[in-house]
């Protein structure tokens, strides 16, 4: 199984996260997809990554699909429970998680542009995406363990990889004073191997 991807993408690093926790051997092959050359729509049409792609050479894309293929495939540290409400509250946490990410890329990929093609109105509007994401994960963390339920879950990897993205890319949003259950979660979440090893660089 070998897994295409990039260092800085937070998706790329939640797949990595789940690898690691699951402890899966894979090969991680770097790729750009923003480079014109790159073979990653060979592989995802949608020319994004991460992508698995599995030793009979079929691909698997995006990383929601990816992480819940992963999960299946054995019985290491289940992250994401078989069925049900919780089930369904883990998702949730990663669409949130994900969300925040994807608010982040856009206004990054926005303020990147020419000066005189940039919209202030859209990366405002992103940004405010990212704090009252922010806002629900904290009180949906409130004062418990874990994110979802007493365990430590999918939730937790994509709420983990989302504050380190906004740490590698946003640190001027300075989260942690507004949410200090999010600083406290995250604190533990950064300590495993599996967030030590894929620490955006
Ligand atoms: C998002 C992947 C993505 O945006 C997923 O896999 O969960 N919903 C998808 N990947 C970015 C890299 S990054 O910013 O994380 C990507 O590959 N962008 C290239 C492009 O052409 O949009």
């Amino acid at each position: 199984m070998k897994l295409i991807g990039s260092n800085s993408s937070p998706f790329v690093r939640k797949v990595r996260v789940v690898l690691a926790e699951k402890r899966v051997d894979y090969d991680y092959v770097l790729a750009n997809p923003w480079d014109a050359a790159s073979n990653v729509p060979e592989y995802n049409p949608l020319g994004k990554v991460p992508c698995l792609v599995m030793d009979d050479g079929g691909a698997v894309f995006d990383s929601r699909v990816i992480v819940e293929y992963l999960d299946t495939i054995n019985p290491v540290n289940k992250l994401i429970p078989a069925s049900g409400r919780t089930r369904v509250e883990v998702r949730c946490w990663e669409a949130l998680a994900d969300g925040i990410c994807d608010a982040a890329i856009i206004a990054r990929l926005e303020s990147m542009r020419p000066d005189n093609l940039q919209s202030a109105d859209w990366i405002a509007r992103h940004l405010a995406k990212v704090r009252l994401a922010l806002g629900a994960a904290s009180r949906g963390l409130a004062e418990k363990a874990w994110c979802c339920g007493t365990a430590f879950s999918l939730a937790d990897v994509a709420t983990g990889v989302a504050l380190g993205y906004l740490d590698f890319r946003f640190a001027e949003i300075g989260w942690r004073d507004d949410y200090p259950n999010l600083a406290r979660l995250n604190e533990k979440l950064q300590k495993r191997a599996s967030f030590v090893d894929t620490l955006p660089a």
